[in-house]
């Protein structure tokens, strides 16, 4: 048995609560700077740390967010009175966590494909973002949609280093969230996100079976099962059923909890879904929100940089978590929109 058997037992606890969902602020660098431009914002240190600083102080938060995914730049920072962002989460009841993975690169020998790497050196990094009070870990795959991709080399190889990622995060006492992100980008239909999924699905879970992984401690983040951006969109109730079809035949009921991805859906239509899925019977999981942009946009746009505009994004953001945790409990409606 996992020494740290009750040590992720508990960190599973916290994180899955009826209601509550993650909020994923781990953008790397050049992501980060990405999303701050749309605001006129620059990405410095201090920018960022006054960023983050707003997600995790908004007041209540705790009440529907129950983990938050930081970048390991974040891990290190701390709030304008001193105390260390992670702290800062944590006292709101938020269990702080990390992304480890370093990011995408090609495949070789697979154009058009990518692969996420950061393996090397995983446990003694592991080690130190304990100490800095992380309690459990996420790393991210990306598979690209085109009639010929993923290549069946993608979905293997990605598969394999999420596998890998997961066993050193469950030997170090970390909860590992397994996030394979089928992208939004194309004109592909639902049926072919749907078919990828699903071979992306079963080849995860065959690799974390050959890796012994606790499907107990550990957090699936799929994206949804929707049409490709630049395709006709279909409507919520079709891709969330399309969903919960493809999750029902790959994922092992024992998976603790099924924490989805927004991949750039607006904010409104990550809720949606999540509400349209919650409202299909026949599923052993939680399935709940671990959502970076649909969380933040709003809250972003309100702030722009400016001290005077912090009150208004936290209000902003908190009614995304409110909504997103009413969708969790298939509570949704539209109408709750208009409220402040
Ligand atoms: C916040 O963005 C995360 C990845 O950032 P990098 O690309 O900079 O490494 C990403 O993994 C995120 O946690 C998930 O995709 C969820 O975010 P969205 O915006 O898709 O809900």
């Amino acid at each position: 048995m996992n020494t740290h058997s009750d040590a992720l037992q508990a960190t599973i606890d916290a994180l899955v609560q009826r209601g509550k969902g993650l909020l994923a602020a781990d953008e790397s660098g050049p992501t980060i700077a990405k999303r701050f431009k749309t605001v006129g914002v620059e990405s410095t240190e201090e920018n960022r740390r006054a960023w983050r600083s707003l997600l995790l102080g908004t007041p209540g938060l705790g009440e529907f967010v129950s983990g938050v995914i930081l970048y390991e730049e974040t891990l290190g920072q701390c709030a304008d009175d001193g105390e260390p962002l992670s702290s800062l989460a944590a006292r709101q009841g938020i269990v702080p966590g990390i992304k480890v993975d370093k990011g995408k690169i090609s495949l070789a020998h697979a154009p058009g494909d990518e692969i996420t790497q950061g393996l090397d050196g995983l446990a003694e990094r592991l080690g130190r973002y304990k100490e800095q009070g992380a309690r459990f870990a996420k790393w991210r795959a990306v598979y690209n949609i085109s009639s010929t991709l993923p290549s069946p080399l993608a979905i293997e190889a990605n598969a394999e280093s999420l596998a890998r990622y997961a066993a050193i995060c469950q030997e170090a006492g970390l909860v590992p969230i397994v996030e394979p992100e089928v992208l939004m980008d194309g004109e592909h239909s639902i049926e072919r996100c749907a078919q990828v999924t699903d071979a992306v699905l079963h080849e995860v879970f065959h690799a974390l079976h050959r890796h012994s992984i606790v499907l107990e401690h550990m957090l699936l983040k799929p994206s949804m099962v929707v049409a490709g951006k630049e395709h006709v969109p279909v409507n919520v109730t079709e891709a969330a059923s399309q969903t919960v079809t493809v999750l029902n035949r790959t994922v092992p009921p024992a998976v603790a909890g099924i924490f989805f991805l927004s991949g750039g859906q607006t904010p409104e239509e990550a809720t949606a879904h999540l509400d349209a899925i919650n409202r299909i019977g026949r599923r052993p999981w939680p399935l709940s929100f671990s959502y970076g942009r649909a969380l933040q946009e709003p809250p972003l746009k309100a702030w722009r940089g400016q001290a005077a505009n912090v009150s208004e994004a936290q209000r902003a953001l908190l009614k995304r978590a409110r909504l997103n945790a009413a969708a969790a409990q298939a509570r949704y409606s539209t109408e709750d929109e208009s409220t402040s």
